[in-house]
């Protein structure tokens, strides 16, 4: 296709004067081109093809034993006033920023190809949608980019001879973890990502774009980008749709997924899919808010899933998948630790070196066959639960958000805000428990507001505010609501069984958010009374709905301290909304101690 737009030309033709590649490919997205690269890909090492009878179309690939998750401290926002950053986000000076790379860069693409991918994030040509183009050295992201976007001709026609579009450059360089920089110029619409090949790093649509720089543009513009999932709920006819934005290792795919469980079964439950990880909201012209996914594909965390935890996940990943540091078995299958049926009796674990079950390290310790953050790439259009609605070009109205951590005490089951503004204050004090899979200490409270800490590409001041103001632009807000799937009881054991069960929280979410269900008021919130959640088929240990639902006063006062900390590094720039929020709550807390 001939390139008609002046000022993508002259990018492109830049940076190939600056990163000197042997040639530059625009990559057009047909079927053809697909099969030709994972073909190169092949030969030059870089994937290898499974055992195509059990996993048509699918691939292994391994990236670099340094370079298996995103890096939060080489991630920066540069723009031109550090203040716009704010606390929570590194920053550069924009030009030290470009100088940096362009020091990497230089000649770092001699002897490969320059691939040119431009891509829609969201339906081409729908409202929602935004395009950005990317400029990649490596096969392995423009793979992966095919599945996880729209890409090729029909964007680029859709982008005409003078459309906006996020400059996405990337260059793998010489990998080296110490010279790994992943740049966003927010006031440049722009992103420079050097040093790495991981898909959080590389795959600049997913978190670069369609949440950092996407979160900036949606304050400018009166609209959100959020780490959320977007879920429908069928019943009589009917589809209502919720998201719901949880920190990592809080079960988002699987709750995007979910089944419903046997119990509610006779009440004729459909869930529909219409993403796992991204949501952008803008107001309808019905006064409501809708939600689209932005993405066409799912980059999900393999261990863990299996057919129990995520039965449509395991049925998402049956063909066309890249599989990245997982376990490959010398049966050209794969594998993961809390994945599906016994491991091979050898293969080729995530760090390439020889691996068989029971693999024990010097200090007898058990070797992984796949890292933690392993991952599978599939087409979102695989998922049996995807939702007709998923590509529609308008997105899907929603009745109801969620906020959720990982607290093993404090919060309940389910609490429902008492307003928008409410809301947002739950929303901005989510903080999770880190897993033993996360680095640092197990048990540890992370303050993670709207699980966008590691995402929002401006002040989380302004961002709290951004979201007050939504409240008033919105004439029919969604409700807002915080779970917490992960209570312990006094033995130490989970409460709540999780996964499809879930969906018994959802139904009451849901009823509320159409002024039905039954709810307490307590200090925090409204929990649903113990008789208002829809239990059929399901037993808990005695007593432990009651402790699901249990508000303690003298936990919470406890919370707010941090809560208030944590406030506090926002300065002027924090809303006084959200103080106010706060010191409601405590009002009510220390009203109910004294009672
Ligand atoms: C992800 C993440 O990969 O949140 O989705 O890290
Ligand atoms: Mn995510």
């Amino acid at each position: 296709m001939d390139i008609t737009h002046a000022k993508l030309k002259a990018w492109v033709d830049e940076n190939a004067r600056l990163c000197r590649p042997d040639q530059v490919y625009w990559v057009d997205g047909s079927e053809a081109e697909r099969a030709r690269l994972q073909k190169r890909a092949v030969a030059r090492g870089f994937l290898t093809p499974l055992d195509q009878e059990r996993f048509p179309g699918s691939y292994y690939g391994r990236s670099d034993r340094n370079d298996v998750a995103r890096t939060e401290h080489q991630t920066f926002i540069c723009s031109r006033d550090k203040a716009d950053a704010g606390p929570t986000n590194n920053w550069l000076p924009p030009q030290e920023g470009y100088a940096k790379s362009a020091e990497i860069l230089k000649d770092s693409m001699a002897g490969r190809t320059m691939y040119v991918v431009p891509f829609s994030m969201g339906p081409v040509g729908s409202p929602f949608s935004k395009i950005g183009v990317e400029i990649t050295d490596s096969l392995y992201v423009v793979l992966n980019m095919l599945i996880m976007t729209r890409a090729g001709d029909k964007v680029l026609k859709q982008l005409g001879r003078d459309g906006a579009f996020t400059k996405c450059l990337h260059s793998r360089a010489d990998l080296n973890p110490d010279r790994r920089l992943i740049l966003h110029f927010p006031e440049d619409d722009a992103i420079v990502s050097v040093g790495s090949a991981y898909g959080g790093n590389a795959l600049l649509g997913k978190k670069c774009l369609a949440l950092r720089i996407a979160s900036w543009q949606a304050r400018q513009e009166g609209w959100l980008a959020e780490h959320m999932l977007i879920l429908g709920v069928e019943k009589d006819g009917r589809t209502e749709y919720v998201t719901a934005a949880f920190p990592s290792a809080c079960g988002k795919t699987n709750l995007a997924m979910l089944i419903p469980p046997q119990g509610l079964k006779a009440k004729g439950y459909k869930i529909w899919t219409v993403g796992d990880d991204i949501a952008w909201l803008r107001v309808g012209p019905d006064g409501r808010l809708w939600a689209c996914n932005p993405e066409a594909g799912f980059f999900g965390v393999a261990p863990g899933t299996n057919s129990k935890t995520n039965p449509n996940a395991m049925l998402t990943m049956r063909r066309n998948t890249i599989f990245t540091n997982v376990l490959l078995g010398d049966d050209l299958g794969v594998w993961w630790e809390d994945g599906e049926g016994a491991p091979p009796a050898s293969g080729v674990n995530w760090e390439g070196k020889p691996w068989r079950p029971g693999l024990k390290d010097v200090e007898g310790k058990p070797v992984l066959g796949a890292h933690p953050n392993s991952r599978f790439t599939a087409p979102a259009a695989q998922c049996p639960s995807i939702s007709p609605k998923w590509e529609d070009p308008e997105g899907v109205p929603i009745s109801a958000m969620i906020f959720g951590g990982r607290r093993q005490r404090l919060a309940p089951l389910v609490f429902e805000s008492l307003d928008w503004s409410h809301g947002v204050y739950v929303g901005a004090s989510v903080a999770s428990e880190r897993t033993a899979a996360a680095v640092g200490k197990v048990g540890e409270v992370r303050r993670d507001p709207m699980a966008m800490i590691p995402f929002c590409g401006y002040n989380m001041g302004d961002y709290f505010g951004h979201w007050l103001e939504m409240g008033r632009r919105i004439p029919k807000p969604p409700k807002i609501f915080h779970v917490n799937w992960f209570r312990k009881g006094a033995d130490g054991k989970f409460l709540w069984p999780g996964y499809g069960e879930n969906l018994r929280v959802v139904e009451w979410i849901l009823s509320r958010a159409r002024g039905e269900g039954k709810a307490k008021e307590t200090p925090i919130g409204r929990v649903p009374t113990p008789d208002a959640l829809d239990l059929t088929g399901l037993s808990l240990a005695p007593g432990a709905v009651e402790q699901l639902l249990d508000v303690r006063p003298e936990d919470w006062t406890a919370e707010l301290q941090d809560v208030r900390r944590f406030f506090d590094q926002f300065g002027d720039r924090l809303p006084a909304e959200m103080r106010r929020q706060l010191d409601a709550l405590s009002g009510r807390l220390k009203s109910k101690v004294a009672a």
